[in-house]
């Protein structure tokens, strides 16, 4: 097998399953080829000039953890500005909250290159490289323009929009040519997937050559979706260990009068945290069986709080979660608790393990990994049901959770209260087919199926 090196934004110790996510998604093939991470360090160098920075070399047992830094500038305009305040909200469909500061292409542009510049020199004629995410696009033309023959492949873990949402960034032309460079490009969904085919064939003039290969500018990619899993033996196992069952003990005799209901999210627009509990609101009010009984916890971690749409998402929810519990809460029951806070992920089995509804509502999602941990942590005889936006990747996988339009309040209260009422039976047949599939296509599988097509991919 060639060495894999991986690339993306962050990158983490793949020897620390806190880490979650990617890390542990790689960390098995990166061990087994002595691979490569690569990215930025997480630093900014102050007074660093842009298109530069210093190249940090690690060894995390066999894998090299190589990165750089940025400048403040480039930090401004990379990350802050193209990636996070272009990309990512035109990507989640919300061309409303885009900032399309025509400054902030040059800096993505230029973080590109450098990370280009730096890498190529790290790399092995036979390495397998894979590029991961938005932050990234551009960066496979960039190693190509400075002769790097290796095969390189390319995941989006965001959704891809319909060309008339995307061809509202200025430089989608440029964005989706630069996608061509690579020799596989992996959506979460075939949603995703029939996006980029509808975009390439109306506005590029690419020609299809079957669902899955696409020529155009002069080379041909394979485009696929590999819906993203967890690692199910994993948090199975934090499911039973001490910090988890300590917390589902101690939940479970706070709440035993009561139902619980939890949404565990990071705070961001494109999770549909608001209309959540507008929806959880609508809940107590049509169906008032729920009150004193039905309690929604709301954890939602911090996240890119220097980006204005982030400080109103906070406010707004503040005050929503306010006014419910005055309308609704007694001396002993507070409708809502929303805690603005990461939870240690060793303790989070235990509170969906004691939740008789999981509310996973995204607005839109590439995936949400979310509402796969929530089935994993259930207890077989006794599952809480999963209720999920028809909006997120996982929706084309989990097709036994009760699906919503996170849009609707009124329909997604009506569904709430169907998952409440839900017989133990039904539960226990629809938690069974979840799990079965979530078991059947979790990060390992996605992991050998990418890098299998990657290697099969003719090189370009
Ligand atoms: P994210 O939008 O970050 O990632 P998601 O898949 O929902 O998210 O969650 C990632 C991880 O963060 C999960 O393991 C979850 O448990 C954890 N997490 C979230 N909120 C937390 C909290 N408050 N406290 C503790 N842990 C929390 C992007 C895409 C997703 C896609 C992933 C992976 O937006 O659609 O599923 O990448 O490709």
């Amino acid at each position: 097998m060639s060495r894999l090196v991986v690339v993306s934004n962050r990158l983490a110790d793949p020897r620390k399953a806190a880490a979650g996510g990617l890390a542990v998604a790689l960390a098995e093939t990166l061990n087994e080829t002595g691979g490569l991470w690569f990215g930025w360090s997480g630093e900014i160098a102050e007074d660093g000039a842009p298109g530069e920075g210093e190249l940090h070399r690690h060894q995390a047992g066999r894998v090299t953890l190589a990165s750089v830094d940025l400048s403040r500038e480039d930090y401004a305009s990379y990350y802050e500005g193209y990636s996070n305040g272009v990309l990512w909200p035109v990507l989640h469909y919300r061309v409303d909250l885009a900032d399309f500061d025509s400054g902030y292409i040059g800096g993505y542009r230029r973080v590109n290159q450098l990370f280009a510049r730096k890498l190529l020199p790290l790399l092995k004629p036979d390495d397998t490289v894979w590029v991961h995410d938005y932050h990234l696009i551009p960066l496979a033309a960039e190693l190509r323009a400075l002769g790097c023959r290796q095969k390189i492949g390319f995941f989006l873990h965001i959704p891809l929009p319909p060309p008339q949402i995307l061809a509202a960034i200025p430089q989608h032309a440029w964005l989706v040519r630069s996608l061509f460079s690579y020799d596989l490009v992996g959506f979460q969904s075939e949603t995703d997937l029939s996006h980029f085919a509808g975009y390439v064939e109306k506005e590029a003039g690419a020609q299809p050559l079957d669902a899955h290969r696409f020529q155009g500018f002069g080379s041909t990619v394979h485009a696929r979706a590999f819906p993203i899993g967890i690692d199910v033996d994993e948090f199975a196992a934090l499911t039973h260990a001490r910090e988890a069952v300590d917390m589902y003990e101690r939940m479970a005799e706070e709440y035993k009068r009561r139902r619980l209901l939890i949404g565990v999210d990071r705070l961001d627009y494109s999770k549909g945290i608001p209309h959540r509990v507008r929806a959880f609101r609508e809940l107590l009010a049509n169906y008032p069986e729920n009150r004193d009984s039905a309690t929604l916890i709301q954890i939602a971690s911090p996240s890119r709080e220097s980006v204005d749409a982030y400080g109103d998402i906070r406010r707004e929810l503040e005050s929503l979660c306010g006014a419910i519990n005055g309308d609704y809460g007694g001396l002993d029951w507070m409708p809502v608790r929303y805690i603005h806070r990461t939870i240690a992920r060793k303790k989070l089995p235990g509170i969906f393990r004691v939740a008789r509804v999981g509310l996973v509502t995204p607005l839109r999602d590439g995936m949400n990994l979310v509402a796969k941990e929530f089935v994993v942590a259930q207890d077989p005889g006794d599952p809480g049901v999963l209720v999920l936006s028809r909006f997120a990747g996982a929706a084309e996988q989990l097709k036994e959770a009760l699906l919503v339009n996170p849009y609707d309040t009124h329909g997604t209260a009506e569904t709430i209260q169907r998952a409440l009422q839900m017989p133990r039976e039904e539960r226990q047949q629809r938690h069974q087919k979840l799990l079965a599939r979530i078991r059947e296509q979790d990060v390992h599988w996605w992991r050998r199926s990418f890098l299998q097509a990657l290697a099969e991919a003719p090189g370009s």
